[in-house]
């Protein structure tokens, strides 16, 4: 979308995150935003912001090790900040993929696996650390080298639905009004 900062788009009268934080913030302890731009924005929605500590947009992986290295909690939750349709039992089916043995649960569509939508033990956040600082930044690349588990979402394919173009923010916002839905 032109390199504009996506959590901060308008859609129906609300900005993107408004949507992320309302969907996910019940179902978890603590709402951290990982954001690298307008830091003082983001800390106006009342909720923690933490930048990335590589710099130079590595990717969401490099989102995902700041949100682990800032929590407060066991595991973290993490979901991009352009998908309006988060629902409301995501976190209790993610867990529901983890064990003793599996310390990553991954969200699938039914056809793909849906990598930034994933619960992750912060134990892990080392193993990530240095799996950036050699250079990698495939997601699934570094799910592969731990034992994860992959939860599906077929029945509820809008949980992935995210904006990446204008038109697509469009079609959304028609999708929002049609159900009349904040
Ligand atoms: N921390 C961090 N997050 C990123 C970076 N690049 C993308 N993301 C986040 O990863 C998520 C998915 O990014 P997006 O551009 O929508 O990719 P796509 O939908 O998979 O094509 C969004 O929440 C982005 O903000 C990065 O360099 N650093
Ligand atoms: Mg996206």
């Amino acid at each position: 979308m032109g390199g504009v900062d996506k959590g901060l788009v308008p859609l129906a009268g609300r900005v993107l995150i408004d949507y992320v934080i309302d969907r996910l913030g019940p179902q978890v302890e603590t709402v951290i935003i990982n954001a690298n731009r307008n830091i003082e924005r983001y800390r106006q929605f009342g909720v923690d912001v933490v930048g990335d500590q590589h710099g130079g947009y590595l990717g969401p992986l490099a989102g995902m090790l700041s949100g682990m290295r800032a929590s407060r909690t066991a595991f973290i939750v993490t979901v991009p900040c352009d998908s309006p349709f988060l629902p409301p039992d995501l976190l209790d089916r993610l867990q529901a993929g983890l064990s003793e043995a599996t310390r990553i649960a991954v969200a699938h569509d039914g056809k793909r696996l849906q990598p930034v939508f994933s619960m992750l033990d912060i134990g892990l956040a080392d193993s990530l650390s240095a799996y950036l600082e050699s250079g990698e930044r495939k997601i699934d690349r570094w799910f592969a080298q731990h034992p994860h588990s992959s939860v599906d979402f077929s029945d509820i394919p809008d949980t992935f639905l995210n904006i990446n173009t204008p038109e697509q923010c469009r079609e959304v916002e028609q999708k929002i009004k049609g159900r009349s839905i904040q």
